[in-house]
């Protein structure tokens, strides 16, 4: 944990934000499996974690912002507990670690919001992603499960997201930590990576770097030869001699930062020229977008240019066609790459994506685009020092996307279709960053991790 006064400095600028009524924030609760002892593994709430550092099941924190009164509440561990799972703080112990000055149980906390709704006063809540969290928050509220999904509080939201956007130092060094056992398992990875290799053992043996560094994985790891497949989780073929293997996978520092890190890996350690040619204009097309980045500068902008250099590249290959600006501007270039350049990286792999995807990346000045590809930017607001993003361009060549397109005749004044039938077993190709906005620009997080043509070669045991 951080310092106890951080947590309860962060709570104060908080209800500074909201300014009247209180706040209500659940913490996340175990969740069974198949049946109720048997759960998950335990992943705090991004949100109470950034506001309490406290890792523990089934707790509340309420706030009151006018008074500035502060409340954990939850379970105080009892004997069966202690039989079961091993000795465990009292919430007294917990509530002293993170700097707030009562206690209570969730009796407590139901009294405390019945009394503030019985008073007229607004209690503020955040969209809540699991279900337990909102019939927890109707019980409370004596609010109906569907009033509880639809009644979250825009101005909440607002104050937790303008805090959780801007990471301090402190906060970095979690994400270089977690970044640092990324490169730890790339390098495994590019070591162990030859054609044979069952995608499984792979998974397996990376899995095992991660844990053996004490650390777990922020998202669950695609590691996958078919990479056209952009969140593709299955791992159930195996490497060929000339095959990509992409591997986008992130972990958690020990507050529970996340990396978020692609490579695209040439299995026998050297890409096929072909390969090699769409490789190369990812890594321009990813280098374009990180120069592009600075604080004022919309990552909208960033996202376009480069689309732009995708566009050039393909153009030059003979697979799109006409002016790239026209092109990106029509959004062609998505056949290719129909996601956005990157996201907010935190506590969240997707930084405060149960917040809403509008109100972290979007404000008053960017709205979302309807268009396809462009559709899917997660992020297009100016940029500010402290933001972390991933820089993330792709290139895909999806089958199903590409006949359907051919079909309807979209965009065929840029697209070449006759050219990208030899394409159709391409698979694809997406390199991912971690990018730190500073004052003077950015700093890339992950620049240890290699991927260069040249670099991949080296490590892979193949000279380019
Ligand atoms: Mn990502």
């Amino acid at each position: 944990m951080f310092d106890a006064t951080i947590y309860a400095a962060r709570r104060a600028q908080a209800m500074r934000s909201v300014g009247k009524g209180c706040i209500l924030l659940p913490g996340n609760d175990l969740l069974g499996m198949n049946y109720k002892a048997n759960e998950y593994p335990f992943r705090q709430d991004g949100s109470f974690s950034y506001f309490t550092g406290l890792d523990t099941p089934g707790l509340c924190l309420w706030l009151d912002c006018e008074s500035g009164e502060e409340v954990l509440c939850g379970p105080e561990p009892d004997l069966m507990h202690t039989i079961w799972s091993g000795p465990a703080p009292s919430l007294g112990e917990l509530a002293e670690r993170a700097g707030v000055a009562r206690h209570g149980s969730a009796a407590d906390v139901e009294e405390l919001c019945r009394k503030a709704v019985g008073d007229g006063r607004e209690v503020h809540h955040l969209p809540q992603y699991q279900g337990d969290g909102v019939l927890r928050l109707a019980r409370f509220l004596g609010r109906a499960p569907g009033e509880i999904e639809t009644g979250f509080s825009q101005r909440l939201i607002e104050a937790v997201v303008e805090l959780r956007s801007l990471k301090d130092e402190a906060e970095v060094a979690e994400i270089r930590r977690a970044v640092a056992v990324s490169a730890d398992m790339y390098a495994e990875l590019m070591a162990s990576c030859r054609p044979g290799t069952s995608e499984m053992e792979l998974y397996g043996r990376l899995q095992g770097l991660i844990l053996s560094r004490g650390s777990r994985e922020a998202f669950p790891m695609i590691l996958s030869r078919r990479g056209e497949v952009l969140h593709n989780h299955t791992h159930d073929q195996i490497l060929r001699q000339g095959d990509l293997l992409l591997v986008d996978s992130g972990v958690c520092s020990p507050l529970g930062y996340a990396s978020d890190i692609t490579r695209t890996l040439p299995v026998g350690g050297a890409f096929t020229p072909r390969q090699r040619d769409i490789y190369e204009i990812v890594l321009h097309a990813q280098a374009v977008g990180i120069a592009c980045m600075a604080p004022g500068i919309p990552f909208l902008d960033c996202h376009l240019a480069a689309a732009r250099v995708m566009a050039e590249g393909l153009s030059a290959l003979g697979l799109m066609r006409g002016n790239p600006d026209v092109a990106v501007a029509a959004g062609a270039h998505a056949l290719f790459c129909p996601h956005g350049l990157g996201h907010m990286l935190g506590l969240d792999v997707h930084d405060m994506e149960s917040l809403g995807e509008d109100n972290v990346g979007y404000d008053q000045e960017f709205r979302r685009s309807g268009q396809f590809g462009l559709s899917g930017l997660r992020m297009a607001r100016r940029l500010r020092p402290g933001f972390v993003v991933t820089v993330e361009p792709g290139i895909y060549f999806i089958p199903d996307l590409i006949r359907l397109w051919r079909e309807q005749g979209r965009h065929e004044e840029f697209i070449d279709y006759d050219a990208l039938e030899p394409y159709l077993d391409f698979g694809g190709i997406r390199i991912e960053d971690d990018v730190l906005v500073t004052e003077e620009g950015t700093e890339v997080l992950s620049s240890a991790i290699p991927k260069t043509a040249g670099e991949l070669a080296e490590r892979m045991g193949r000279p380019a």
